[in-house]
């Protein structure tokens, strides 16, 4: 991987895509242990640790795979991203999540118009997300806009309401496929976004699934602000059980 122009880029849009990141037997691999951990060990895991769509049944979101799985922790250690997210986070990188969006065919919702660090609360905001396309990521089954260069400032948030996405921007802005970075990925390829990068996706109205795994991480210098971290779980408690 050739890291000075990704580096570059990520730094003055606050996202970049990466062609080909991984493999596709590799993809393939990701896909059956996701299947296996579904299976097997989801239904042993608390509630809070899964969404499931409005269907009660299809999966919107695995959290916390790695403290549940070491397959999932191991996968947050490659190398080749370890070195690029340490210049990213501009420290040494802690693997903080490892998650799904799995944005089902027909049921997958919509992810409201948010950024990452009214969830995550750290300061500085050198966190990141590795966005891994399991699936084809398309306009038509929900993949994620991103305004491009909204990373510099952490704009006032308010709870969503939204299982799975419990902090929405106080003040969003009109969704505009023409000012925003549409995200379309084939699979193995990733979106890295900045923490503060403003995002949103669309319900899947399509017959295709859209399934991604996401690996967080931040350096190991940044702090939980007590203040964000106050609003953030102010959000959740408002979420419907
Ligand atoms: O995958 C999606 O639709 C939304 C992803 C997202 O909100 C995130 O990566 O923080």
């Amino acid at each position: 991987m050739d890291i000075e122009p990704l580096v570059n880029e990520y730094r003055r849009d606050g996202v970049v895509r990466i062609r080909e990141l991984f493999r596709r037997e590799e993809v393939e691999e990701i896909r059956r242990q996701l299947d296996r951990y579904i299976r097997e060990v989801m239904p042993t895991v608390p509630e809070t640790d899964r969404v499931l769509e409005a269907d009660g049944r299809a999966v919107r979101n695995l959290w916390r795979l790695a403290e549940h799985d070491p397959w999932f922790a191991e996968i947050g250690r490659r190398p080749e991203i370890l070195e690029l997210v340490a210049r990213l986070v501009n420290g040494e990188p802690v693997l903080k999540g490892v998650e799904t969006f799995n944005k089902p065919a027909r049921v997958g919702s919509a992810v409201p118009y948010h950024q990452d660090n009214a969830y995550f609360c750290q300061t500085p905001p050198d966190m990141l997300t590795v966005w891994i396309a399991i699936d084809p990521a398309t306009e038509e089954n929900g993949a994620v806009y991103y305004r491009k260069g909204s990373h510099h400032v952490l704009l006032p948030h308010k709870p969503s309401g939204v299982k799975g996405n419990s902090m929405a921007l106080a003040d969003p802005p009109q969704p505009d496929p023409a000012a925003e970075f549409l995200g379309a990925l084939e699979p193995g390829d990733a979106l890295v976004h900045h923490s503060q990068t403003i995002h949103r996706s669309e319900p899947n109205r399509s017959g295709r699934s859209r399934l991604a795994l996401l690996l967080v991480y931040h350096g190991s210098h940044t702090q939980t602000d007590p203040h964000l971290k106050e609003m953030y779980d102010r959000a959740l408690a408002q979420v419907p059980k």
